[in-house]
C-alpha cells in the first residue's frame, strides 16, 4: 500500500501539471508573505488596500485565463482555481478582489467586447492600474436579477443609464464598472455597459457596517442619467446569459477559494487541539475532536476533487453550468460548516481575531450567499433533475 498523507488524502498534488504547480506556488508565496501579515489589521479596521491590485497584477494573478496579448497569462481554469484557493486561504475578501477583477470584469470585456474595448481596458486591469467592479444585483433584485429595473435609454450618441446596483464588490474604488441594464434600444433585453469613474451622474457610495468580508470594500453603483457612449456597449452578448457567463467562471473560482479557507481552518483546528490539553490530555486525543477532524479532511478532499474535475472539463470545453452550481454550493456550504466547527474547537480563543478562524467563518457567510445563495443553487440543481422550476 501507499503511505497515507493526512493533509493530501487523494494525492491531489499528483494531478497537477508542472505549469499549474508553478502558478500555484507564486500565488501561495504571495498570499503567505504579503497578504497574511496584513489581514489582521485590515479586517479589524475594515481597510481595503488598493495596492494589492498592483501587486497581484505584477505577479500575473489578475486575469490568469485571459490571453497574453491582452495582459493575461493565458493559463487554464485549473490554474485560476489554484490561485483562488491560495488567496482565500488567507481571506475571502482578498479572493473576492481578485475574482471580481478577473472573472466579472476582464472576462466579459474579453468575451463580449470588441477589439477596441479589449485593447483599452484589459492590459490596465491585468496590471492592477485600474480596478473593476460588476453591477448586477439591485436593492430589490438579488436572486432574481432578471427582474432588474436599471434602464438604458437610447440617446443620439449612446445611452443614458438610470438605476442603482447594490452590494457591489470593489465599487467605491473602481475605475471601470461592468453594469447590466435593460436597454430600450434592444427590446428591453439585458445588455452590458462599461462605465468609467467620473462619468456625470455616477456615484459609488460605500456600504458601512459589514460584519463579513471586511477587508474587501463593498458599495453601491448609483446611476442618475449617466451618459454612456455607444462604444461602451458590450456588443457581443444580450440577455441574462451575459452576466451568467461571467458568474459561471467566478462561481467556479469560489468553489476552490472556499476550500482554501476551509483548509486553513482544518489545519488550525488540528494544531490547536494537538497543543491544547484539558482533563490531562490533548483535546485531539478525544473521540469527538477526531470525528470533527475526520469530517473536515473528508469534505475538503472530496471538494477539491470536485473542483479539479470541473476545472478540467472547463479547460476541455465540456462544462455545464449545473456542474458549477454543484461545486459552488457544496464547497461553500461545507467550508462554512468547517469554519464554524474550527471556531468551536478553539474554545474562547476561537472568537479572537488572532486565531483567524472566526474571521473565516464570518467571511464564508457572504461566500455562501453571493454568486447565487446555497438554496438558489439547490433550485438550479433541482430543476435540472426534475425538469420543474421551483423558483416561483
Ligand atoms: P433562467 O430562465 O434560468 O435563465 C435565463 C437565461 O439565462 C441563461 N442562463 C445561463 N447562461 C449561462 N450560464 C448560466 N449559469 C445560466 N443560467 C441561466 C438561460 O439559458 C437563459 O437564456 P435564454 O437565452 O434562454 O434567455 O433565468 P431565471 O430568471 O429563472 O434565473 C433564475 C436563477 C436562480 C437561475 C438565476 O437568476 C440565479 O442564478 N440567481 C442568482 C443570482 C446571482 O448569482 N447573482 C450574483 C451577483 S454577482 C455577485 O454576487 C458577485 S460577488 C463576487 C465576489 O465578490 O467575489
Ligand atoms: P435574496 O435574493 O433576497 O435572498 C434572501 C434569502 O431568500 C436567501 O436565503 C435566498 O436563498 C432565499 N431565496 C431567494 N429566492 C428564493 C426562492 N425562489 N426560493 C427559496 N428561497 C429563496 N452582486 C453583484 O452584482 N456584484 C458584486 O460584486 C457583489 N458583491 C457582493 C459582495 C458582498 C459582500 C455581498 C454580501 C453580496 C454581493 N453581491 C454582489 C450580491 C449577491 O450576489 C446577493 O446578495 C445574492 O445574490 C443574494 O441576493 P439578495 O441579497 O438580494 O438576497
Amino acid at each position: 500500500y501507499a503511505k497515507f498523507v493526512w493533509e493530501d488524502p487523494f494525492l491531489f498534488e499528483d494531478q497537477l501539471t508542472e505549469d499549474e504547480r508553478m502558478i500555484r506556488d507564486t500565488a501561495q508565496g504571495y498570499a503567505q508573505d504579503k497578504l497574511m501579515p496584513r489581514i489582521l489589521e485590515a479586517y479589524r479596521h475594515e481597510q481595503t488596500d488598493r495596492s494589492i491590485f498592483n501587486e497581484m497584477g505584477e505577479l500575473g494573478l489578475l486575469g490568469v485565463t485571459i490571453p497574453e496579448e491582452y495582459g493575461g497569462v493565458g493559463a487554464g481554469y485549473v490554474s485560476y482555481g489554484l490561485v483562488a484557493r491560495e488567496v482565500e486561504r488567507v481571506d475571502s475578501g482578498y479572493r473576492s478582489m481578485m475574482s471580481v477583477q478577473s472573472s466579472l470584469v476582464m472576462y466579459p470585456i474579453y468575451a463580449y467586447g470588441d477589439e477596441a474595448q479589449r485593447k483599452k481596458y484589459l492590459p490596465k486591469l491585468a496590471s492592477g492600474e485600474w480596478v473593476g467592479c460588476f453591477g448586477l444585483t439591485e436593492p430589490d433584485h438579488g436572486s432574481d436579477p432578471g427582474g432588474m429595473v436599471t434602464r438604458a435609454e437610447k440617446t443620439s450618441s449612446g445611452y443614458k443609464l438610470t438605476g442603482a446596483k447594490m452590494w457591489i464588490s470593489n465599487s467605491p474604488i473602481a475605475d471601470v464598472m461592468v453594469v447590466w441594464a435593460k436597454s430600450s434600444a434592444h427590446d428591453d433585453q439585458i445588455r452590458g455597459f462599461i462605465l468609467e469613474k467620473g462619468m456625470k451622474g455616477l456615484s459609488c457610495p460605500k456600504i458601512e457596517g459589514k460584519l463579513s468580508l471586511r477587508a474587501s470594500i463593498t458599495g453601491e453603483i448609483v446611476m442618475d442619467g449617466v451618459e454612456v457612449p455607444e462604444e461602451n456597449l458590450l456588443p457581443n452578448v444580450s440577455g441574462l446569459k451575459g452576466p451568467f457567463g461571467c458568474l459561471n467562471r467566478a462561481r467556479y473560482g469560489i468553489s476552490w477559494g472556499a476550500m482554501g479557507a476551509a483548509e486553513f481552518c482544518w489545519h488550525a483546528a488540528r494544531q490547536y487541539t494537538l497543543d491544547r490539553k484539558q482533563f490531562g490530555k490533548p483535546l485531539a486525543a478525544t473521540q469527538l475532536i477526531q470525528k470533527k477532524l475526520a469530517d473536515m479532511q473528508t469534505e475538503i478532499a472530496l471538494g477539491l476533487q470536485g473542483s479539479l474535475r470541473v476545472g478540467r472539463l472547463m479547460d476541455e470545453g465540456r462544462v455545464a453550468p449545473e456542474m458549477i452550481s454543484l461545486v459552488k454550493r457544496n464547497n461553500c456550504g461545507k467550508a462554512l460548516d468547517i469554519a464554524r466547527m474550527a471556531r468551536d474547537m478553539h474554545g474562547g480563543n476561537g472568537i479572537a481575531d488572532e486565531f483567524h478562524v472566526m474571521r473565516h467563518s464570518s467571511n464564508l457567510e457572504t461566500v455562501n450567499t453571493y454568486e447565487g445563495t446555497h438554496d438558489v443553487h439547490a433550485l438550479i440543481l433541482g430543476r435540472a433533475q426534475t425538469g420543474i422550476q421551483a423558483f416561483f
